[in-house]
């Protein structure tokens, strides 16, 4: 349950939020929801009835996520079998309450209640269709997708000896090894445990879009368009002005990574044909996040110690001699593993704990006891789980708030652990709104939360707290930091704007099914400039290979996280008082910062984003510009380093030698 909360959150962990309706207007099906639904008094007005779904929805939302925990931590049949039920219930409910606010469509009512009810018909990113057989069929594919995820394993005889390696370890080459055929293998491994998703895949669509046909809407793509307090074209047309903006700084980006890998690979394997990037050259899977790349695209070797993975790699060190310091003699095979996971759990709860602390120097709260307790931090020996990291409200009290995490001891963790603490601190801060309106005002702010405390992890920061050496002045360590944080925030974007390009048009019948893989290509080489070394035509099914397609999680959130997060953080600093360069902004322990967070963070969706944006930035509007006037100083050194560059791409090229379609950008 990333994002939005107990509501939402049943959109996305449970994957599942719908309507669709039950037939009658007042029997959400008392079978379904033994005792909680209640039958719909003929004179309940507006307000009673949202005050009923309110109250309906905080008896259904426990069940549900104590029934999703267990089936992403622990998954097997059974576990799949019991959150496929409890997703089913959740959704008949849902059908049930949005079918009954048809009575009051047209009739006057508070704005509270208008609200409520557009946001129980808009917030489903898995509208079911009403027919009970196929709604229960698609809460059994969702929970199957997730699971198939969870438990990759790709396979393959090394030696005589059967070598099986899942996400984490396939990772962890990509991060660590740059060997060509390592890095391709561990790359087409991974790609080929989404295959078997496929036909799970086109199953979903057809149903999740015959349940928004259902609610209205001409697909599910539009369903999800709809969600944004504006009409859902003009939604999709505002994406495509903020990529405009940001377009020019991710090409020179791009041209200066293709030049640093052409002379560590060679030409020949450093770019594949119309000057693209290689996919399992990025130290990403995904390719949507560079920053392993440091040891190959650092442009100042040596100056400014920023190699936040080492430190934390030495913390994890430090913690293993300790535990086997405490034993007597030499330690078994068995005391060395037991060691190991000692430490590893150790360093995970130290980086959580380090993240707690920056909000806590803001003057939010300390995470319950409880966070400690049932979190999960590392990997599980003994069992396939969902490792994806995910923040859960198990409550709508926000008593009960859990991370799924599986750290190890790296700079992308560490930031990954600062974003899931932003959820929880955004579900912390709304608790006390009605369920309704427990949400992000829009999914973007909900994923920014974190992702602007990750910006304020500044040189200085992370100096301070023992994960970079002491931090230089002048030009070359302005421009290490600078490519530091660009490698995940700039490289991110067209990732981020690229996976709902896909799936708008899958739902929209744009996407064929016989032609999902060499559209997905068609989008990595327009968007990213980024191509596979060899084919991958439709027996694969490489959108699979992403988290969120088989969890269903919109992605166009991430995009808007990553501009929004720089007007939240520029708002922020303001706040604090700070003078100076944006990039050398870290609010860290301003109170005036953390009032003006929280005040917005309490919101949840009471209102539309707009308003909360101008209330928080004095803008209505998303806007790349402080991301640009952040990235300004690298900016200009790469125009001066791609000088004499021919930069851009060619989209086609790979896929088809022999046209030549326009250069991008
Ligand atoms: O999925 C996530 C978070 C959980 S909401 C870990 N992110 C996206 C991804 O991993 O693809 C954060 C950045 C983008
Ligand atoms: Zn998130």
């Amino acid at each position: 349950m990333k994002h939005r909360t107990v509501f939402l959150t049943l959109a996305l962990v449970v994957a599942a939020l719908s309507l669709g309706a039950c037939k009658r207007a007042h029997s959400p099906t008392a079978a379904s929801a033994p005792g909680v639904l209640r039958e719909a008094p003929a004179d309940e007005t507006a307000d009673q009835f949202v005050a009923r779904v309110n109250d309906e929805f905080r008896g259904l939302y426990a069940e549900l996520s104590a029934a999703q925990w267990i089936s992403s931590t622990y998954i097997n049949d059974d576990s799949e079998l019991v959150a496929a039920k409890a997703n089913e219930r959740w959704l008949t409910a849902l059908n049930g309450w949005i079918e009954q606010a048809r009575r009051y469509e047209g009739k006057p009512m508070s704005p509270q209640a208008a609200r409520s009810i557009m946001l129980l018909k808009l917030t489903t990113a898995m509208p079911p269709p009403r027919d009970p057989a196929k709604l229960a069929e698609l809460a059994r594919i969702a929970t199957r997708l997730e699971g198939m995820y969870g438990a990759g394993t790709y396979c393959r005889d090394v030696d005589g000896r059967r070598q099986c390696r899942q996400l984490g370890e396939l990772e962890d080459v990509l991060r660590t090894n740059r060997d060509y055929g390592a890095q391709l293998d561990a790359w087409q491994g991974w790609h080929s445990t989404a295959v078997p998703m496929r036909k799970d895949y086109v199953r979903f669509v057809a149903l999740v879009n015959e349940g928004a046909k259902d609610m209205g809407f001409a697909d599910a793509g539009e369903a999800w368009r709809a969600a944004y307090d504006m009409p859902p074209a003009q939604f999709a047309a505002e994406t495509d002005r903020l990529w405009t903006q940001v377009k020019p700084l991710y090409e020179q980006l791009h041209c200066y990574a293709r030049t640093r890998l052409d002379a560590k690979y060679g030409k020949g394997k450093g770019e594949v044909a119309g000057r693209m990037l290689p996919a399992h050259l990025m130290g990403n899977m995904w390719q949507q996040d560079w920053s392993n790349l440091w040891d190959v695209l650092q442009p100042y070797r040596g100056v400014g110690d920023l190699d936040v993975t080492g430190a934390l790699q030495q913390q994890y060190r430090q913690d293993y001699d300790g535990e086997l310091a405490k034993l007597a003699g030499t330690p078994s095979p068995a005391q060395v593993v037991e060691a190991d996971r000692a430490a590893q759990l150790d360093v995970a709860k130290q980086m959580a704990a380090r993240a707690e602390d920056f909000y806590i120097s803001l003057g939010m709260p300390k995470l319950p006891a409880s966070y400690w307790d049932k979190s999960q931090f590392i990997k599980p020996r003994d069992r396939d789980v969902v490792c994806h990291a995910s923040a859960w409200p198990m409550d709508t009290a926000g008593h009960d708030v859990r991370t799924k995490t599986c750290l190890k001891p790296t700079e992308e963790d560490l930031a990954t652990i600062y974003h899931e603490l932003g959820h929880i601190y955004y579900y912390l801060a709304y608790a006390k709104q009605p369920p309704i309106f427990q949400q992000g005002a829009q999914d973007g702010f909900h994923e920014a939360i974190g992702d602007t405390i990750v910006l304020s992890m500044t040189p200085d920061y992370l100096h301070a707290i023992g994960l970079a050496g002491e931090p230089e002045q002048g030009q070359e360590a302005l421009v290490n930091a600078q490519m530091k944080m660009a490698l995940s925030k700039v490289a991110f974007l067209p990732f981020g704007l690229l996976i709902d390009r896909w799936r708008w048009g899958v739902f929209d019948g744009s996407i064929t099914p016989d032609h999902y893989n060499q559209a997905w290509w068609e989008l990595k080489a327009k968007y990213q400039g980024v191509a596979p070394v060899t084919p991958r035509g439709e027996d694969f099914f490489d959108p699979g290979a992403k988290y969120h397609v088989p969890a269903n999680t919109p992605y166009t959130r991430y995009f808007l996280d990553y501009i929004l997060q720089f007007q939240f953080y520029k708002a922020l600093c303001d706040a604090a008082g700070y003078k100076g360069p944006l990039y050398a902004c870290s609010f860290y322990g301003s109170k005036a910062a953390g009032a003006k967070y929280e005040a917005m963070l309490a919101k949840g969706a009471s209102q539309p984003w707009q308003q909360t944006l101008k209330e928080f930035t004095g803008s209505t509007r998303m806007d790349a510009g402080p991301l640009l006037e952040y990235f300004a100083p690298l900016q200009e050194w790469l125009q001066q380093q791609n000088e004499g560059q021919t930069c851009g791409w060619t989209p086609g090229a790979a896929a088809a030698p022999n046209t030549t379609p326009p250069k991008a950008g």
